[in-house]
């Protein structure tokens, strides 16, 4: 079983192929709904005002094409993704009508395309921040949560996953909002940011950046519903190191601080007055605007080896490699689990409208049976069940599902178990769900369970002999 994001992209291509071939007087907007299905996941960057956002984002294409700064800064929803020619085009905001909701004023969203081979795998969506002073950015940030149901699944802003950006605790807004955002946590990806800057960052004992990991692991720890994981990155240190910020005349002023005892570099790097190891004003300002403190300091050494080691130096401590690999893996397959959903719907409304319904419909569901299917159902429900405390048990059931690749993962035993102990892991489980069933489901629990039971059933089948394991897990 692959449980790449290109499964289920493959999985809705074989849907959509089969409806067109039985109404092929649906060509146009099925052929649409698969380049849409085709196209990389996209991901809403969300989190308060000044928390690293944009500079998030340019780390992340490698390349500095959001405006960052010490101030409020954003003032726009930005879709970023890749095409030709470059350039920006103004959107109107999904149901907002013909002139965008905004009586014929700039619509506050628009599209960036780029030739960028970051973003043939990835789209991003830059946004001003939560809790924005100026209320027309307020007004923004509002909208593009509401992307996820509004937007036109084949359109330019439909968004299918979040990355959250935050640079201390969780605040209860915080929290409120992640609970509402509805994607599922799978699919809503935890950034603590300023890495560099953590507790005490530089000036502290501690290295800030090992503090940062070893917190956000405890905050993805605290919110299993919430976050599918959280990454403790340095959007700063990736974007002076992958987005050109590093060369050789910047290596060799940090590497001034090389073999300098720690308080004499930190002196340094406080004082506005020159010192021996920074004579030149400008090259305080180019280490702390380029690298911070954290990274002037730890940076020192691999800098006096040049600008290439200081820049691998500088991406180790940034943490986006991490962070990547996750948007890119589960991250971008629960993302995809999201748009499958919200493609096969819009495929299942305009099979109605098939010349030979009858055959449409027969056409759409030809592929019910498969197994990625019961997986797009599952994870269906999992954003309404992670928002109710009540459900936590359902939610977690559901979690392990849509990512178990094995009969065992299924029966909650270890790889290690033999066919009897799947048997009874199985059938442990389907107690379980009955178990919950009989006390009082909600809606999206009882939607949930009968896509489980029927998994359970298959299984069991499978941990016998009747079917192949492939059958269930694909
Ligand atoms: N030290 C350090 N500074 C950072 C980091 N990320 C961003 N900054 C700085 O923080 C300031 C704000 O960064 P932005 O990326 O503009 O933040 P934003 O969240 O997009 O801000 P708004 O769009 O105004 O909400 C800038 O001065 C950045 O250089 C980081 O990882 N470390
Ligand atoms: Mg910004």
């Amino acid at each position: 079983m692959s449980l790449s994001p290109d499964a289920v992209v493959d999985h809705v291509a074989g849907v959509l192929g089969d409806l067109r071939a039985a109404a092929p007087d649906l060509a146009g907007e099925l052929d649409r709904l698969a380049a849409a299905m085709a196209a990389p996941p996209r991901y809403l960057i969300l989190g308060r005002a000044k928390a690293g956002k944009s500079t998030l984002v340019n780390a992340l294409l490698r390349r500095r094409v959001a405006e960052v700064a010490v101030l409020e800064c954003t003032d726009e929803v930005t879709v970023y993704a890749e095409g030709l020619p470059e350039g920006r085009e103004e959107l109107a905001w999904p149901g907002a009508g013909a002139d965008g909701g905004t009586g014929g004023a700039r619509s506050g969203i628009s599209l960036r395309r780029l030739s960028s081979a970051a973003l043939r795998n990835l789209s991003l969506v830059d946004t001003p921040g939560l809790g924005t002073l100026d209320f027309r950015n307020r007004g923004l940030v509002d909208r593009a949560g509401g992307l996820r149901r509004d937007a036109d699944p084949a359109g330019p802003a439909s968004v299918d996953a979040a990355v959250y950006v935050f640079d201390s605790v969780l605040r209860a807004d915080e929290v409120a909002l992640l609970r509402g955002l509805g994607f599922g946590s799978p699919a809503t990806v935890g950034a603590l940011s300023r890495a560099d800057e953590f507790g005490a960052g530089a000036f502290g004992e501690a290295d800030p950046v090992a503090a940062a990991r070893a917190e956000a692991a405890r905050i993805a720890g605290a919110h299993p519903e919430l976050l599918g994981s959280v990454h403790a990155v340095s959007g700063l240190l990736a974007e002076t190191a992958d987005a050109g910020g590093v060369d050789e005349a910047l290596a060799a002023i940090a590497a001034r601080l090389s073999g300098l005892d720690r308080r004499d570099a930190l002196r340094a790097l406080e004082s506005e007055a020159p010192t021996a190891a920074l004579p030149e004003p400008g090259q305080r300002v180019a280490l702390l605007s380029r690298l911070g403190a954290h990274g002037a300091l730890s940076g020192a050494d691999a800098a006096a080896g040049g600008a290439a080691a200081l820049a691998d130096l500088l991406r180790e401590r940034s943490g986006i490699a991490d962070l990547r690999a996750r948007l890119l893996g589960a991250g971008a397959y629960a993302a995809r689990l999201n748009r499958a959903a919200k493609i096969l719907d819009a495929a299942g409304a305009l099979a109605y409208r098939a010349a030979d319904p009858g055959a449409a419909r027969a056409a759409l569901h030809a592929r019910d049976e498969a197994p990625m299917r019961w997986r797009i159902d599952l994870y269906r429900t999992l954003p309404v069940l992670e928002a109710d405390e009540l459900a936590a048990d359902t939610a977690a059931l559901v979690r392990t599902a849509i990512h178990a690749d094995r009969l065992a993962d299924l029966a909650g035993v270890g790889y290690a178990a033999d066919a009897g102990e799947v048997r009874a892991g199985l059938a442990a489980r389907g107690r379980e769900l009955g178990g919950i069933l009989a006390g009082f489901p909600s809606p999206a629990e009882e939607e949930a369970l009968s896509v489980l039971r029927g998994v359970l059933t298959r299984a069991a089948a499978a941990a016998r002999g009747e079917i192949p394991d492939a059958a269930v897990l694909g």
